[in-house]
């Protein structure tokens, strides 16, 4: 349908290109380049659309935008933005000021014709033919688009606001009684996920009065003259949120009740009486609706399995703590940004703690030096990094006051972490989020962003019981520092969440260079071509529609984490010794140089290499060599800490860096490796017994050199001079 639109933009060509795009479909454009007079022919000629740019000759585009609101609040906007703002700008710009979408500059022709004729689409009719339906789903979505979530909706005083279904007139048969234990499930669900999802569904259940309780307080409570803007929106969010976890539990009529009174609630400060009755009206349906989905489940007694599903301890990180005392229980947050969930198992020391930590999948450990038993704590910290696969577990110790300062034999065997008795419960909750988090390899970590509490509970619950560790983000503004301090392996991304759409989330996140091979999957209410274009435009790896089917997110979740896995492994690590090559190990000291730059931190470098290789390859075999060169690795790999870097340089030279550590205490440290390495019975090709020994050159950030390149050479200086003085030994002065 052809459109007016306005286009306030003083650059010619970037109109050049718009406007036939625009045209091209049939719309007309009048292009105006003075603010002052477009603020006045807007108010005469009421255009459809006013696309706004960055700069006009008078006033900026921010500001012409701050100005018309002042009067007109339902004139269409959209906005070109030049640059990438800041998440703030875009809260504002999209709530406050009710721009319904902002473009960034450059332009994509071929996305930019469709997103505007998808800002009149109306999605009320449910997915456009074509499109997957999702079985069971009622096709009388109110999503909003790729818009504000405002933009789809009609604002008030507009005449062109589309009829909204009656309450009365959605299909009953929309509500599908919940799958019952036994029969097929609607996709193939496995049966573990189903019976989780089904003791969710009672669960849920269970809640709906109380929530619906909750809305209809605030709307009890509201002035109806002139509602408090910030409790309408508190009401509405209720309402969304019923509408979503009622669609992902398969409660159709209802979560098409709870959208139409969300959609009730819409922040008007006008609302007419009849409005108000319609709100009334929509949650008594809603309550309604509830009590009869209630009732269905009120016979159904779920498993003591179901229920464990609903609460998995998989869903933890699991910790060892090996403590002469019993740990109290940590209460811990179990989402939100407080930090992941964790499962403390607390041994005493002296039991079967390495069968503990075979039987379970650890996270971290935690082990106490007890006074006078020092050795005991390293010595366990060395067996439980040999079990398989716990090579790089993260350690603390807990240390009394009258421990001896030495970090070398600490650092050796591998401690993060230090803590000091009596600690207090949020010292030991903060260390156990830090080790836990600098946890490489080991489970995969999901983050889960989205605004809906109950529908990041399911997806966590369903994760959970993969075994996959799951954080839950509530407000995406927070994302960046989320990221840094959980690194996860993989990110779910709501799209539509208040202030601020997934898709602008998705690329903020991969502007920063250290998230740009970040698996993201979106997940969103829209089926159309525009919305998955904007998806994949937006940096996205892959989008699923709501309300998920378990089954399906599994396998997506999966396929994605092992193919990001295997990607970074086969790009970063050496096979032979399972160390960082070269270029991985380069990068990754970069980024700990400029770390140490802005902390002003300590870190030590060693470049190391293997005494008379060239002897050993010559006398033993080739294959001889390389079983020295796996075992140096897995010694390298076995020792130090999980943050500390290891890499394989080339050939048979190694180089390590050790965060924080200076090159006194990690050259003790490194001794003892080599003091174990020396003792190794390597066998030759023929059977016949060998051993090795290491040079290695040492020197510290920031006295011995300031950047890599200075760093690298003066140690290498150094590991020339142990060679020089017969080898088996390291350097650390020039
Ligand atoms: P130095 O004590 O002075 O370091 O003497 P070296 O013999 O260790 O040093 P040199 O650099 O002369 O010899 C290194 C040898 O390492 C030569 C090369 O064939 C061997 N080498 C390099 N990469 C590999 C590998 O992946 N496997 C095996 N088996 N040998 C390797
Ligand atoms: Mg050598
Ligand atoms: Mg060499």
């Amino acid at each position: 349908m052809s459109k007016n639109i306005f286009l306030l933009e003083t650059d010619d060509q970037l109109c050049s290109l718009i406007v036939p795009i625009l045209e091209g479909r049939g719309h007309t454009v009048k292009r105006e380049i003075s603010g002052h007079s477009a603020l006045e022919s807007v108010k005469e000629e009421n255009p459809d659309l006013v696309i706004v740019g960055e700069q006009l000759s008078d006033i900026d585009g921010v500001g012409w935008i701050i100005k018309i609101r002042q009067t007109d609040r339902t004139t269409k906007l959209a906005f070109l933005s030049q640059i990438w703002r800041d998440t703030e700008f875009y809260q504002q710009v999209t709530r406050e000021l009710k721009v319904s979408q902002i473009f960034h500059r450059p332009i994509k022709s071929a996305l930019f014709g469709p997103q505007i004729d998808a800002l009149w689409a109306d999605r009320r009719l449910g997915p456009p033919a074509g499109t997957a339906t999702i079985p069971g789903q009622v096709p009388v979505a109110v999503g909003a688009g790729v818009g504000d979530p405002s933009s789809a909706l009609p604002l008030p005083g507009t005449t062109s606001e589309p009829a909204v279904p009656a309450f009365s007139s959605i299909p009953l048969s929309a509500s599908m009684p919940m799958p019952i234990p036994g029969q097929t499930p609607v996709s193939s669900i496995s049966t573990l996920a189903d019976a989780t999802l089904l003791a969710f569904r009672q669960k849920f259940s269970k809640s709906l009065p109380s929530r619906i309780k909750q809305i209809g307080e605030i709307v009890d409570r509201v002035e109806r003259s002139s509602p408090d803007p910030k409790e309408m929106a508190e009401a509405r969010r209720l309402a969304h949120n019923l509408k979503g976890t009622s669609r992902s539990c398969g409660f159709d009529r209802l979560g098409a009740l709870a959208e139409l009174l969300e959609y009730s609630l819409r922040d008007m400060v006008e609302l007419q009486t009849d409005e108000w009755e319609k709100i009334d009206k929509g949650i008594q349906d809603a309550r309604k609706e509830s009590e009869r989905v209630r009732v269905q489940f009120m016979d159904y007694v779920p498993t003591a399995e179901e229920l464990q599903n609903l609460n998995p301890d998989s869903a933890k990180a699991r910790v060892l703590m090996v403590c002469q005392e019993a740990q109290p229980k940590l209460s811990l947050p179990t989402n939100g940004t407080g930090g992941i969930p964790l499962e403390i198992i607390s041994v005493p020391p002296g039991s079967d703690v390495l069968q503990k930590a075979v039987e379970k999948q650890l996270d971290a450990a935690m082990i106490e030096i007890m006074p006078g038993q020092r050795e005991y704590a390293f010595q366990l910290a060395r067996e439980l990094r040999s079990l398989p696969g716990y090579d790089n577990l993260p350690l603390g110790f807990v240390y009394d006051l009258d421990h001896d300062d030495d970090r070398s034999d600490a650092t050796h065997a591998g401690a993060s972490i230090f803590i000091e008795k009596p600690f207090s419960q949020e010292t030991l909750h903060e260390a156990l989020q830090h080790l836990i988090t600098i946890r490489e390899g080991g489970r995969s970590r999901v983050l889960i962003v989205d605004d809906d509490e109950d529908f990041t509970e399911l997806i966590c619950v369903a994760l959970g019981n993969e075994g996959m560790l799951v954080k839950a983000l509530h407000d995406p503004f927070k994302v960046i520092d989320v990221l840094e301090d959980y690194t996860p392996d993989l990110m779910l991304l709501d799209v539509m969440m208040p202030g601020i759409l997934g898709f602008d989330v998705c690329r903020k996140v991969r502007s920063s260079g250290r998230w740009q091979d970040l698996p993201i999957i979106f997940l969103t209410a829209q089926t159309d071509l525009n919305s998955r274009l904007s998806a994949f435009d937006a940096g996205g790896d892959d989008y699923l529609i709501k309300p998920v089917i378990n089954a399906e997110l599994l396998k997506r979740v999966k396929v994605r984490l092992d193919k990001a896995r295997m990607q970074r492994e086969r790009q970063d690590r050496d096979v032979l010794t399972g160390l960082l090559l070269r270029r991985a190990f380069s990068d990754s000291l970069s980024a700990l140089l400029s770390e140490s730059e802005r902390h002003n931190f300590n870190f030590s470098l060693s470049l190391l290499d293997i005494d008379h290789f060239k002897k050993v390859n010559d006398t033993y075999g080739h294959l001889a060599g390389d079983r020295v060169l796996a075992h140096v690795g897995k010694l390298l790999r076995k020792r130090f800490r999980v943050e500390d870097l290891r890499g394989r340089w080339g050939g048979e030279e190694f180089i390590l860096a050790f965060r924080h550590e200076k090159k006194e205490t990690m050259q003790r440290a490194l001794h003892r490796v080599l003091e174990e390495l020396r003792k190794v019975e390597f066998k030759g090709d023929r059977g016949e017994s060998f051993n090795v020994t290491f040079s290695a050159g040492m020197v510290n950030f920031p006295d011995d050199g300031t950047n890599t390149h200075d760093l690298i050479l003066s140690s290498d200086r150094r590991l020339y001079i142990a060679k020089k003085n017969g080898r088996d030994q390291i350097v650390i002065t020039d």
